[in-house]
């Protein structure tokens, strides 16, 4: 069975839906996993009104039984609390010809879907297309991340994530500083209103998103992702399409408002010797470091996979940029709906469910199996071989 995914829904609509398919049979998962990882998401210092809305949990609409997956497709629902406020403007019923659907949105923003959108599915109505575009729809990856997680976790597979700039702070902590990342990252990264393992740069990133929200303005930033325990050889050299770390940025790029997508040392790469970017080889098959961040040739390494993750501010701005109007032509001022003045630290938890997500896909297509069971016994297999390679005498 091909392993996909698939979301549904829109920001003010009646809710959303993930879908999930080609999950082994036998996994043991609960709605209280699914929605520890959504109550993270919501969480995050910037955040608008509409988390105070929200208070977002799953129903299991199929795909479960008894508190295990049964290996058809999962599908999982997720309603809108705001939907209430909404349901003219949202109605799937057409309105009296002679009545105007309230909201519109004619004044495209800049950064946002609404006007390519618009011009493309040729909508006079700017929120056809904005109500989709809307981060809301990264709840349904999270719920699909979280149940990918818990498989992840029956291989001792742990995924995690930190902010590692905010509106310009950088945070001297993580995979590319001296200070080592604490075991138990997410733990503590959760303690933190932005996510921030680096306390005094927390502090001055909370200073920014409140001078910015003052004035009117947005925030982006960078977020850190790190999966441990991946094991050796998931992706493929052989085809553009097969290799990983292509799949990890086109997967993270999808993400609302992300712009770049970084392994290991990334650019900087680019700006070092191959001496001083390599990781040489250990006997036993280890790394002395993993500049790589954990795939070579399109497959991963068996070091952890590192991935940085780029977020422009949020373009729904309060003191808001030119534009020109999508019924009149003339210029104007871009609409300014509620929003957020930044939602980096929940980048960090959709970042998360999307790595688990690509290397979900990974370890089922490499390993295959209808039940857990046959998966476990696939992946002992291979690691078994892997492990039968290395030489004679090397540390283990
Ligand atoms: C979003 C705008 C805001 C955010 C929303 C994404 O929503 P609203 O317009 O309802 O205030 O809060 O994010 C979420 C609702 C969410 O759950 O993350 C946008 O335009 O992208």
């Amino acid at each position: 069975m091909t392993f996909r995914f698939t979301t549904a829904g829109e920001s003010h609509g009646r809710g959303l839906v993930g879908i999930l398919e080609g999950l082994p049979a036998g996994l043991p998962v609960s709605a209280a996993d699914v929605d520890l990882e959504l109550k993270r998401r919501q969480g995050g210092y910037g955040r608008g009104a509409r988390m105070k809305i929200e208070s977002d949990r799953i129903e299991w609409l199929s795909g479960v039984r008894a508190g295990e997956t049964l290996g058809s497709p999962i599908a999982m629902l997720i309603w809108n609390r705001d939907w209430e406020h909404w349901q003219d403007v949202m109605a799937p019923e057409a309105d009296d010809p002679k009545s105007e659907r309230r909201r519109q949105v004619t004044r495209p923003r800049p950064g946002h879907a609404d006007l390519a959108g618009s011009l493309k599915y040729d909508r006079m109505d700017a929120r056809d297309i904005l109500e989709r575009a809307s981060a809301r729809e990264t709840v349904a990856r999270v719920a699909c991340g979280a149940v990918c997680k818990k498989l992840l976790r029956e291989f001792s597979i742990e995924i995690g994530s930190h902010v590692a700039e905010l509106g310009g702070v950088v945070a001297k902590v993580g995979a590319q500083h001296a200070a080592p990342l604490p075991a138990n990252m997410n733990a503590v990264a959760d303690q933190s209103p932005v996510r921030c393992l680096d306390k005094d740069a927390e502090a001055e990133m909370i200073r920014r998103i409140d001078a910015a929200k003052a004035a009117g303005d947005t925030l982006g930033g960078i977020v850190e992702v790190i999966a441990l325990g991946v094991p050796v050889g998931l992706g493929s050299h052989v085809s553009w399409d097969a290799k990983l770390d292509g799949r990890l940025a086109q997967a993270l790029m999808s993400i609302p408002a992300v712009k770049g997508v970084e392994l290991g040392l990334g650019f900087e790469a680019a700006r070092r010797k191959g001496s001083e970017v390599h990781d040489e080889i250990l006997p036993g098959f280890s790394r002395a470091t993993n500049r790589a961040g954990g795939t070579e040739g399109g497959m991963t390494t068996g070091e952890p996979l590192v991935v940085r993750v780029a977020m422009k501010p949020i373009s729904t701005l309060m003191s808001p940029l030119k534009t020109v109007d999508l019924k009149t032509g003339g210029p104007a001022q871009a609409q300014s709906e509620r929003s957020d003045v930044t939602a980096v630290p929940a980048m960090g938890v959709i970042a998360e469910a999307m790595l688990a997500i690509v290397v979900t896909g990974a370890l089922l297509e490499k390993f295959g199996g209808d039940a857990l069971s046959e998966l476990k016994r696939n992946v002992d297999g291979y690691l078994a071989q892997v492990r039968a390679r290395t030489p004679r005498g090397a540390a283990s």
